[in-house]
């Protein structure tokens, strides 16, 4: 059967392998993998970018999507990334990591890698918890969030604040580039993807660090159906300045 190519409103992304995602039901990570492989394949990137994926449930990403990985220990994608761009000033080095990862243990590696400027794209999927541990508070776990080791809500005389670390990295002379987006509709998506692009070809044209983060949902962490953990993003989206910050 011959299709009108003015039918076809989707594409299966070039760079997305066929293997099944281990992610739960309504998981971010999954979209955000979607877009990524749709922006580096649009980009034509497959043989000029080197990804760093990190600890977190987002391990096994170089399983579905194909393109040279790295995988760095938990936190220090971006000192991997350094390493890596330096020494090939021709290929693209993006970093892929959760807010467990850079907010948390990789808090130094973060800092230091976007003050100095390096030359890469940060992709940063903060989705308010530890989701591979099982739900713990993370940094960026904000007031009021029930989490398993802050059971009644995170409060900050027993927890402290939540740290801003996107918005801290707004601050630094490396960073090039800022935005916060998510995937809960369409036309975020579509924003997100505007994003990625404009982080990517800032790299190309090496600008310093570009960030990206995606507010995501964690269904299992959150202990919420999928459509509840959209609608709890829906309102903290709300509260938080989403697009470019920088
Ligand atoms: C050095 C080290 N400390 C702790 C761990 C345990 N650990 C594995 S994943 C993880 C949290 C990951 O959370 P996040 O980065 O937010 O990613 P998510 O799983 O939510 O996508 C932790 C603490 C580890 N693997 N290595």
């Amino acid at each position: 059967m011959s299709v009108n190519t003015k039918d076809i409103v989707y594409h299966r992304p070039r760079l997305l392998t066929d293997n099944n995602m281990h992610y739960c039901p309504g998981c971010s990570h999954a979209a955000i993998h979607k877009i990524l492989a749709d922006v580096l394949s649009d980009m034509n990137l497959a043989d000029n970018v080197i990804g760093i994926g990190s600890v977190g449930c987002s391990v096994f990403i170089y399983n579905y999507i194909d393109i040279d990985w790295i995988e760095a220990a938990h936190g220090r994608a971006p000192a991997v990334a350094t390493a890596v761009s330096r020494l090939n000033p021709q290929k693209l080095v993006f970093t892929y990591q959760g807010d467990g990862d850079m907010a948390s243990i990789g808090t130094t590696e973060i800092i230091h890698a976007a003050n100095r400027g390096e030359n890469i794209t940060v992709i940063f999927i903060n989705n308010s918890v530890y989701g591979m541990t099982g739900g713990q508070m993370a940094p960026t776990t904000p007031l009021g969030m029930k989490t398993v080791t802050c059971p009644d809500g995170r409060n900050v005389e027993q927890n402290g604040y939540p740290l801003p670390i996107t918005d801290l990295l707004t601050r630094l002379p490396g960073t090039c580039f800022v935005s916060r987006e998510a995937v809960t509709t369409y036309k975020h998506v579509l924003h997100a993807k505007k994003a990625l692009r404009k982080a990517f070809q800032n790299t190309l044209e090496k600008r310093g660090t570009s960030v990206v983060e995606f507010v995501a949902t964690c269904c299992s962490g959150w202990k919420m159906s999928p459509v509840e953990a959209n609608e709890w993003l829906n309102t903290r989206m709300k509260q938080m300045k989403m697009g470019r910050l920088k």
